[in-house]
């Protein structure tokens, strides 16, 4: 891999090192590679699903430091049940019924579930403030990058970028003027240095005001940290799928099987074209605040859309198709592979964000399911927790 230093606003190494897959999957070009000419010839009369936030998220660099300071110090059911809901024990069919679906989410299978709390709303702002201040807690976003984990997924003999591409920054959302190749995940997503759960567009934006949004611009290790300051824990992805369902059975989305253009607005995504054009029919043109759309059966919030959630468990394609018989309580593989970048360990993030959009992803279907390093925040990724 040849390493790139280009200057895109502040689009550094770490971004470089995320777009390279998806440039690998798109003809090998890399930024320099995406230009007018380039895109001209893009088809969107034939969007694909890997096109905004299915298969190709950028991510951070995939290092996972940190985590060992999280293992064996769970305290879960120390908890308030504030703001949660009881999903109460049961079985469901776990992936896809229909045929929208991707290969991760097939093929659909028996589980069987015990009951268990879980927040009504992804965590906020003002609750991520309150673990902030009571722990200082620093994200990952907010440190500075270590090169010296850096380079263990370089190629030897790749030069240090200098300390000023090495300063704390995170990813964020940057509309393109008109259309752009959407496989080229580097056209909307930039590496923007000062960019973290507290700007979360980047330094000159804040969240002031928005203490009732999502948290974003946190990372697996980050929400882990706050889940387990309040006594809880990240939701398996089963968990994360039966609450979302709100007591339906094999229904594509929280609400049922209605389209998310018929009826009431029922979720934060996007229409119009991505990802360039938000007609924002639906009131919001990024995160909404929580409780802005309907609940679902079992009185949960934003289960499709606004932004992703973290899980705690490993992505694996072949997941569901290496499972026999029911599962009881099942805790996802016992480790991670994606074909697309094998040396990068994933979670499984669920349920869609404001930028999803009925041509291209659906991400917002209730068996709908990404990937990201565990070291990587997003504007459009966040969480809620589960206990017992
Ligand atoms: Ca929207």
């Amino acid at each position: 891999m040849t390493i790139i230093f280009m200057k895109r606003e502040l689009l550094y190494l770490f971004f470089m090192l995320a777009i390279t897959a998806c440039n690998q999957k798109s003809d090998k070009k890399g930024l320099a590679g995406a230009t007018a000419d380039s895109v001209a010839g893009v088809d969107h009369s034939n969007p694909t699903d890997s096109a905004c936030c299915n298969s190709n998220l950028p991510k951070r660099y995939g290092a996972v430091t940190g985590i060992e300071t999280l293992a064996g110090t769970e305290k879960e059911g120390l908890a308030s049940h504030q703001g949660m809901k009881f999903i109460p024990a049961g079985s469901f069919r776990m992936g896809a019924a229909d045929k929208e679906g991707r290969r991760d989410e097939y093929p659909a299978h028996d589980v069987k579930m015990d009951g268990f709390w879980i927040d009504e709303t992804e965590v906020t702002n003002a609750q991520f403030a309150a673990f902030v201040k009571a722990t200082h807690y620093v994200t990952q976003a907010e440190q500075k990058p270590d090169w010296e984990e850096i380079k263990k997924q370089l190629p030897p003999g790749t030069p240090k970028p200098s300390e000023e591409q090495l300063q704390p920054a995170s990813l964020t959302f940057s509309p393109p003027k008109g259309r752009v190749d959407i496989n080229d995940v580097s056209q909307w997503w930039s590496w923007t240095a000062g960019a973290s759960w507290k700007h979360p567009q980047g330094p000159k934006s804040n969240i002031k005001g928005k203490e009732n949004l999502p948290v974003t611009q946190v990372s697996w290790i980050d929400a882990t940290a706050y889940a387990k300051w309040a006594g809880k824990r990240l939701p398996t992805e089963a968990e994360w799928e039966y609450a979302a369902r709100g007591g339906l059975r094999e229904k594509k989305y929280p609400w049922g099987d209605e389209d998310l253009a018929s009826g009431k607005v029922k979720a934060n995504t996007w229409q119009g074209e991505f990802p360039y054009s938000d007609k924002k029919t639906d009131g919001y043109s990024s995160v909404a605040p929580v409780k802005s759309f309907a609940a679902n059966g079992y009185g949960l919030y934003d289960m499709a859309g606004n932004v992703w959630e973290w899980t705690a468990d490993w992505y694996r394609e072949d997941y569901y198709q290496g499972l026999k018989g029911q599962t009881v309580n099942p805790k996802g593989p016992k480790d991670s592979y994606d074909a697309a970048e094998p040396g990068i360990p994933k979670k499984v993030i669920r349920g869609g964000s404001f930028m999803c959009h009925s041509s291209y992803c659906k991400g917002y279907r209730v068996t709908s399911k990404m990937k990201s390093s565990m070291d990587t925040g997003l504007e459009n990724t966040g969480f809620r927790c589960v206990s017992k």
